[in-house]
């Protein structure tokens, strides 16, 4: 097959499944990376051409930011017909979706577009009144439909009003390189790791971690940025914590952290998956989150970690040194955790299904 793929090159779990799935299809079809920048975990790999959008910055546009969902329709409308593409994939639907739409009219049709809902782009920014309509149409001229977990599913089909079907593919993630390191040191590290929105409530991750520090030896690794930063950073110094708390940024190799960590902890307001969880759990590190949306479909309480209210920083506290003051329960929950990610959440168990998809879609008139 000729797939393009859509997506955003940042740090967000959506242009990091997008990609990976990019490298792991290339392996068999051509493969055709859209976007306005090199998705970071992009690799120089025969087999995946990245096409970058380019952007006409004037005047009149300054403060309209839709130049970048024309310019894709015309970007992937042209890689459409000089790739005679079979499939457009677009993963997070806004405003990836209604683009692929419109670059396939402009094709009279002779590409089938398959949409892929990572969770914002479904239940926060996909309704807001600014984009529903829009989104509801693109959901619903999509020849297929998926979501990454049965939650974002049925919350798209409570919300949205489209007769599509929605099939649920979860995410996945390389056991691989995601695994856990040799650890030789005295301190335990707690790791969380984000795009800093107000969704993900760090401060209840620094509250609890001043807890936790009371009681054990630990520094918390805090990875990846956005616009949270600050006020998170003011918290820490205000709680005197500063010595114990690092503050990574973006990194490209966060399987570095990862594998090195005792605990990592995602207390999110709501998470239609928790892509970083997975990561985390592939490294055998045990995850403490909220009792939300994906996070109950991929974390089982007491066995591979524990779920908490949101909110709720007591708790948080208290399952985190429940782990981390017993080292057998924690080498249990890390081998559970990587155990379910074998069964479940590997590469060759997930991207056969997006190859499944993609033929049956094909097949369709
Ligand atoms: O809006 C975001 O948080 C970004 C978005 C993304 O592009 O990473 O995250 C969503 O997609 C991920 C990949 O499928 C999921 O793992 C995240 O749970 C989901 N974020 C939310 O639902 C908040």
């Amino acid at each position: 097959m000729r797939i393009g793929i859509a997506c955003f090159p940042t740090f967000g779990g959506s242009g990091i499944i997008a990609t990976e799935l990019a490298h792991h299809l290339a392996k068999k079809h051509e493969l055709h990376l859209v976007s306005y920048d090199r998705p970071v975990r992009a690799r120089q790999e025969m087999g995946v051409f990245f096409h970058e959008v380019e952007l006409l910055s004037y005047p009149l546009f300054e403060r309209v930011p839709c130049c970048y969902s024309l310019a894709l329709v015309s970007k992937l409308t042209e890689i459409i017909r000089s790739y005679n593409l079979d499939i457009i994939h677009a993963h997070y639907a806004v405003p990836n979706a209604i683009s692929a739409y419109l670059a396939k009219k402009i094709c009279d049709d002779s590409v089938k577009m398959i949409t892929t809902l990572h969770g914002t782009d479904s239940y926060l920014v996909g309704s807001h009144p600014s984009y529903k309509e829009v989104t509801q149409f693109s959901m619903q001229k999509s020849d297929a439909l998926t979501a990454v977990s049965e939650y974002l599913k049925d919350r798209t089909m409570a919300e949205f009003d489209t007769s599509q079907e929605i099939r649920v593919i979860p995410n996945f993630t390389d056991s691989r390189r995601f695994r856990r390191l040799k650890r030789d040191r005295e301190q335990t590290i707690i790791c969380h790791s984000s795009n800093f929105r107000t969704i993900k409530r760090i401060p209840d991750i620094i509250k609890a971690f001043k807890l936790i520090s009371e009681e054990i030896n630990c520094k918390l690794s805090l990875i990846g940025d956005g616009p949270e930063r600050p006020k998170v950073e003011k918290l820490v110094r205000n709680l005197g914590i500063s010595e114990n708390v690092e503050f990574l940024g973006n990194m490209k190799n966060v399987e570095e952290i990862l594998g090195n960590s005792d605990l990592f902890l995602l207390p999110s307001e709501d998470e239609s998956f928790g892509l970083a969880a997975l990561e985390a759990m592939s490294c055998e590190v045990p995850v403490v989150a909220s009792n939300v949306g994906g996070l109950k479909e991929l974390i089982s309480h007491g066995v591979d970690g524990f779920l908490i209210d949101v909110g709720n920083v007591e708790a948080l506290a208290q399952y985190s040194l429940e782990i981390l003051q017993s080292p057998m329960l924690q080498k249990e929950f890390g081998k559970n955790a990587r155990q379910k990610v074998l069964r479940k959440y590997t590469p060759d168990k997930i991207v056969p299904r997006y190859e499944r998809l993609y033929n049956e879609t094909l097949e369709k008139k």
